[in-house]
């Protein structure tokens, strides 16, 4: 029997331009959009939701006590300049809310980077003439993120069971999704983000083996929700 190919083979090639990945880090209300949204733009490798920004040890959901929720993105920065992430950042999220809930769904950015830092900077200040406000939000240097449970992890695609089902050959193990961008796009996919021709379109332009695209490109179009 032929071996059967997991979503790390798959992949495998697009893994590799980790040389270029950058990590972006931030909060901006409920994880699950923003990891959706995210995940569907093209330059976006990976995309995961978690805690971050406060102190207690080992936040869980039930129990993140002053952490934030928060997602992290690993993007190729030739492809999706940081720039542009914190445009779609403060674009898509009313950075000065009241608290509610504590620090759980608060405006959020942590910096890997002086050069993030200061870009940080810059595009926070066009953002605010945009917006005729000042930007409350939090802004400091990155010390850590805790992953939060897999249930959280591409929450809107977990709510297609069959479709679940058909992608199980790729992913055996639910953990296979947090790392695979073929998962972060259909995430993105369901909530409404970008077409079927489109991702089609772009994932036939993947850093991948040309067999390998063909099979995730096949996928999709065959793809029953
Ligand atoms: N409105 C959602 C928020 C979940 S999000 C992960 C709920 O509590 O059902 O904070």
């Amino acid at each position: 029997m032929e071996q059967q190919l997991t979503i790390r083979d798959l992949e495998k090639e697009m893994g590799d331009s980790q040389r270029t990945a950058e990590t972006a880090t931030f909060g901006m209300g409920c994880f699950w959009g923003p990891e959706a949204r995210f995940g569907s733009l093209p330059g976006v490798l990976r995309t995961r939701v978690g805690f971050s920004g406060g102190t207690t040890p080992n936040p869980a959901y039930r129990n993140m006590g002053d952490h934030t929720e928060t997602v992290q993105i690993d993007f190729d920065p030739e492809l999706i300049p940081f720039e542009e992430v914190l445009k779609q950042f403060w674009r898509n999220h009313y950075p000065n809310r009241d608290e509610y809930k504590g620090r759980q769904y608060i405006s959020l950015l942590r910096f890997h980077s002086d050069a993030q830092a200061e870009a940080i900077e810059r595009v926070k200040k066009e953002m605010e003439a945009e917006l005729g406000e000042e930007i409350e939000t939090e802004i400091a240097s990155y010390t850590q993120f805790a992953l939060a449970e897999e249930r959280h992890q591409k929450y809107y695609l977990k709510r297609y069971p069959k479709a679940l089902e058909q992608l199980e050959i790729f992913y055996p193990n639910p953990d296979l999704l947090i790392d695979s961008t073929f998962a972060a796009r259909l995430n993105g996919f369901v909530k409404g983000f970008g077409t079927r021709e489109s991702l089609k379109q772009e994932i036939m332009g993947w850093n991948t083996k040309k067999a390998n695209r063909q099979i995730l490109a096949d996928k999709l179009l065959k793809l029953k929700w």
